[in-house]
């Protein structure tokens, strides 16, 4: 068994970066304050006690990926300003995602902020690469997503921490799923609560099997480059009125601005103009 580097929250980002170069993915302890945690578990209650655990979509693919006793939900800015505030503009993953993501794009917006909380008995997740979801655009090197996985409780091995399998995000780029791995080539995310999990949209990984009577309490924030489609519908969700009251940046990276090419080219304008000048 493998163990992915852990870091205080004072680590350079150099050594966050090294790791994530060498690995594929790192973890940083406090990487969300405790009170801020707290809020966040507050705003979010009533997604965790509404969701019925399982997949929406009747497609056996996403049974299978979704779990059977596993809550997802999305919308997290919509319903907390901890969120926006912690996890969507979080230096530390924001940082990450400049350092991978604007080498590939002029910039980058929220792919998702998912709640993955994984319930007793929840089998392991298949093994897979957050990439695949855009199978046209994956290229040698060069990163299209990046991730954290924020634990909003603690993350033990035998309550379903996330799965990784270090190196692999230097394979070739085709879409994987179902990837076969065994004990002595995986990590396991064990981390204590308001802790983050970076990591490559690259590496291979997917939730473990939670074997206690306990919940796991995770949450997904990824970015996806600018000139290319997010995995949830931002702006259908978090509206005109909640954006006005967000930072500037939180708002472009819910899809409430333009993408501006270094090319010069201008995609999701708003009547040829940025669609922040909804805002002026
Ligand atoms: O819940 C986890 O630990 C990881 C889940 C995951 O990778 C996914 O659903 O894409």
């Amino acid at each position: 068994m493998f163990e992915l580097k852990t870091l205080e929250r004072s680590a350079s980002l150099d050594e966050v970066f090294a790791h994530m170069d060498n690995d594929g993915g790192v973890i940083v302890k406090n990487l969300i304050p405790e009170e801020a945690r707290q809020q966040i578990m507050e705003d979010l209650a009533a997604g965790f006690s509404g969701t019925k655990p399982g997949t929406k979509s009747e497609l056996e693919l996403w049974e299978v990926f979704h779990g059977a006793n596993t809550v997802r939900f999305c919308g997290l800015s919509a319903r907390s300003r901890a969120f926006v505030e912690h996890a969507l503009l979080n230096p530390v993953l924001n940082a990450v995602a400049d350092h991978y993501l604007l080498e590939n794009g002029a910039d980058y917006w929220l792919n998702t902020g998912q709640v993955m909380a994984v319930g007793p008995g929840e089998k392991a997740q298949y093994l897979h690469r957050d990439e695949a979801n855009w199978p046209e655009a994956v290229q040698q090197g060069k990163e299209i997503t990046v991730s954290c996985m924020f634990a909003l409780s603690d993350f033990t091995k035998e309550n379903g921490a996330t799965v990784v399998v270090p190196g692999t995000q230097g394979l070739p780029p085709e879409v994987i799923r179902g990837w076969e791995a065994t004990e002595e080539e995986v990590a396991y995310a064990a981390m204590p609560a308001g802790s983050g999990m970076l990591y490559s949209g690259r590496v291979i990984h997917g939730a473990g099997a939670n074997e206690t009577e306990g919940w796991r309490y995770g949450m997904h924030v990824s970015f996806v480059v600018g000139w290319l489609r997010p995995e949830e519908a931002s702006p259908l969700v978090v509206t005109q009125e909640r954006a006005a009251t967000l930072p500037p940046r939180a708002r472009q990276l819910l899809g409430w601005g333009s993408y501006h090419s270094k090319e010069g080219g201008r995609t999701w304008l708003v009547d040829f103009e940025d669609a922040d000048r909804l805002f002026t």
